[in-house]
């Protein structure tokens, strides 16, 4: 079988405010999901990251995890409000100083560090100020990337300036099931285009406090038909629009997808207002890779929703406990399609989320048996192999997650974690997928 590339990355990625808990510490300001999260009915249990996985006090055990484990990368967030409380302005110095505790003792384990700058923990006070629907916000982040560039840029091997922009955009913003718990429908278009304009001004930021691998970590999914009738296949493009194309074409093409403006300017034309002119070639700042979130595809037929589209399920596929279909060639497609419609100009990939969610409990004999796992991990990490044989540069693979997690909407109750965590005592078992990708790393050497 096809070896990975030398130099090939594996690691393991967190966000900040999934695991550190620690939520009033050292001068950290409110974001967001503090605030979502104590908003009653919002999470799952009344579930909260107060506490979640108290990494903040145990990021030396979390970092000795992946040191045994044999990654040699880890990728985390920086949560702003730790960095910045307010929002701008005033540096919080001991907010900063975490991350560079964890950033020296990552190093030390042999781990490049890999920091996301925004994984939706938004300052409340940006919030309270329009948030990504107002322009500002934009300009906010390119001085908090600033702030956080000169302090690690010197250490951290990659930088991701946004997670997921359309997750935050769709779920945030148009649907409202996430922070800030917007329910605009489309009429949430500013917080797609301010994201994307932040991305531009954060590469620029970074690269000027010193950073020489900037990226992004985007969430994609290939669009799967679920039906074949001609208004089928035109709600498959306008979902590939907005899924897929949204967020990758203005950072790399320096234009928007022609068929999400129509979809927007059908909703309202003056939404597309928001866009001034330099905005593109803004965003279009040259980006050294291209990160992956993948899960699943998007399986559509045409339907009565807004968009005029019905998600489905995919039929005779194993499911997840949070009941996403297993679908590794998704994957394959996800990264040679971007090879395909960019190119030459498709900067390298890195798989920067896979993973699924299991009911994992600890056994009597302290075992996790997470077989299902594993399975997951080995059809996608086959499926990477897959897409470099075709020709998609691939470059590493992060496992979604290190540790189980606060997952948003879903509280404590999807566990995606190599390694087990009790809430009530915070121990934490390695699971048995830890150790198959331990022999696994050992194997490729
Ligand atoms: C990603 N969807 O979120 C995030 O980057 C992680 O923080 C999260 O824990 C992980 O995936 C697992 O969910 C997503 O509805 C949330 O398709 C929702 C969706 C996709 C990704």
């Amino acid at each position: 079988m096809a070896q990975f590339p030398s130099g090939f990355v594996w690691g393991a990625a967190t966000a900040s405010y999934q695991i550190e808990g620690a939520v009033h510490e050292d001068g950290r300001g409110a974001s967001i999901w503090d605030t979502f999260a104590h908003t009653p009915g919002k999470v799952k249990q009344g579930d909260t990251g107060d506490v979640a996985c108290d990494h903040y006090h145990r990021f030396r055990e979390d970092v000795a995890l992946m040191r045994d484990l044999g990654l040699n990368a880890y990728r985390f967030s920086v949560a702003w409000p730790r960095v910045q409380p307010d929002g701008r302005g005033r540096v919080n110095a001991a907010g900063l100083a975490f991350y560079d505790r964890l950033v020296d003792e990552l190093l030390a384990a042999g781990l490049q560090p890999w920091a996301t700058l925004f994984h939706w923990d938004l300052p409340q006070a940006l919030e309270d100020r329009g948030g990504w629907l107002a322009r500002d916000t934009a300009h906010r982040f390119e001085e908090y990337a600033y702030v956080v560039g000169e302090r690690l840029a010197d250490r951290v091997t990659g930088f991701m300036t946004l997670n997921e922009p359309f997750i935050h955009f769709l779920l945030g913003h148009a649907l409202g099931t996430h922070a800030p718990g917007h329910t605009l429908g489309l009429h949430a278009f500013p917080a797609a285009h301010h994201q994307l304009l932040g991305h531009g001004l954060a590469v620029r930021a970074l690269r000027e406090a010193g950073a020489n691998m900037v990226g992004i970590a985007n969430n994609y999914a290939p669009v799967w038909p679920a039906g074949d009738r001609d208004a089928d296949l035109e709600a498959m493009g306008r979902v590939d629009a907005l899924h897929n194309h949204l967020f990758t074409d203005p950072l790399i093409r320096g234009e928007y997808p022609a068929l999400a403006l129509d979809v927007v300017r059908g909703t309202d034309a003056a939404l597309l207002d928001v866009i001034q002119p330099g905005d593109l070639t803004v965003m279009a700042a040259p980006l050294d890779f291209l990160g992956v979130n993948y899960y699943q595809p998007d399986y559509v037929r045409a339907g009565a929703g807004p968009l005029g589209v019905e998600l489905g399920r995919i039929p005779d596929r194993e499911y997840t406990a949070s009941s996403w279909p297993v679908v590794p060639e998704g994957l394959t497609q996800t990264l040679t399609g971007l090879k395909a419609r960019y190119g030459e100009t498709c900067p390298p990939l890195y798989v920067t989320e896979s993973g699924c969610s299991v009911r994992d409990v600890v056994g009597p004999d302290g075992r996790v048996r997470d077989d299902f796992r594993i399975r997951y991990h080995e059809a996608h990490v086959d499926a990477v192999r897959d897409a470099i044989t075709q020709g998609a540069e691939v470059r590493g693979y992060f496992v979604w997650s290190l540790l189980d997690n606060f997952e948003w909407a879903e509280g404590f109750s999807q566990r995606f974690g190599l390694v087990h965590v009790d809430y009530a005592t915070q121990a934490r078992t390695p699971k048995d997928s830890y150790r198959w990708f331990q022999t696994f790393l050992k194997d490729q050497g």
